[in-house]
């Protein structure tokens, strides 16, 4: 059984990745550019500026940095407008009890977020207050696939990266988990995300003993 297990929050603990996807696209559009859904997968689990700049590579445009910096405020002016309507409702499927589950066995569990704006979604879903820690893009200096982010996560649990698992949406996210030497439980198409231990459509299908790999 692990001792402690690390979440990403896009794509796992909520569904956020459309209000990103639909920011990202709205930018784009508005630099006279199409952005396709197969386009945005390469932005999950990617810090904000890198996540501009792969847009930006996408549609095949360069740009000075103090005009990047206004872009990525834009969009991300656009995603807090789309988060602050969020509550409770947009859990997605098997969190909550999965997190129950954990609680009753003594399982820590951490966030382990690239997004700077983790605090204000987990407050509006009432989770704020779950996590035995929080580590978001607030206080971590490398992105996924860098291992900072569970590494940091794992540390504040008191938790050796071996006894943790992580839960990963994005391709970025497997592969920060399995640079920082844990299991990873992947919550997505075994044919898009590649190298994880186990492959979940959501938490609804994860279980404790799944879990004693
Ligand atoms: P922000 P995660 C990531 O969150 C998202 O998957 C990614 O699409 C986003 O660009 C990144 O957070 C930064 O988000 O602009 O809110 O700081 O999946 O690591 O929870
Ligand atoms: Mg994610």
């Amino acid at each position: 059984m692990p001792k402690a297990v690390l979440f990403d929050l896009d794509g796992v603990i909520v569904d956020t990745a459309k209000h990103h996807y639909i920011a990202w696209r709205a930018l784009a559009n508005e630099l006279g550019f199409e952005f396709t859904e197969h386009d945005n997968e390469r932005l999950k689990g990617v810090s904000r500026m890198d996540s501009l700049n792969i847009l930006l590579e996408v549609v095949g445009i360069e740009l000075p940095d103090d005009k990047k910096a206004l872009l990525a405020e834009q969009k991300n002016e656009q995603y807090v407008r789309a988060i602050k309507q969020m509550d409770t409702s947009d859990i997605l499927p098997g969190v909550t009890d999965f997190l129950h589950a954990l609680k009753e066995a003594n399982i820590a569990f951490a966030l382990g977020s690239a997004s700077k704006n983790a605090p204000i979604i987990l407050k509006n879903i009432g989770l704020l207050d779950a996590f035995d820690a929080i580590v978001d893009g607030n206080v971590i200096s490398q992105a996924k696939p860098d291992p900072e982010v569970f590494l940091k996560g794992a540390k504040l649990l008191g938790v050796a990266p071996k006894d943790c698992v992580v839960f990963e949406d994005a391709q970025a996210g497997i592969d920060a988990g399995k640079n920082a030497g844990m299991y990873v439980v992947a919550v997505g198409d075994p044919e898009v995300l590649t190298g994880a231990d186990d492959y979940i459509k959501d938490l609804s299908a994860m279980t404790l003993t799944r879990l004693e790999h």
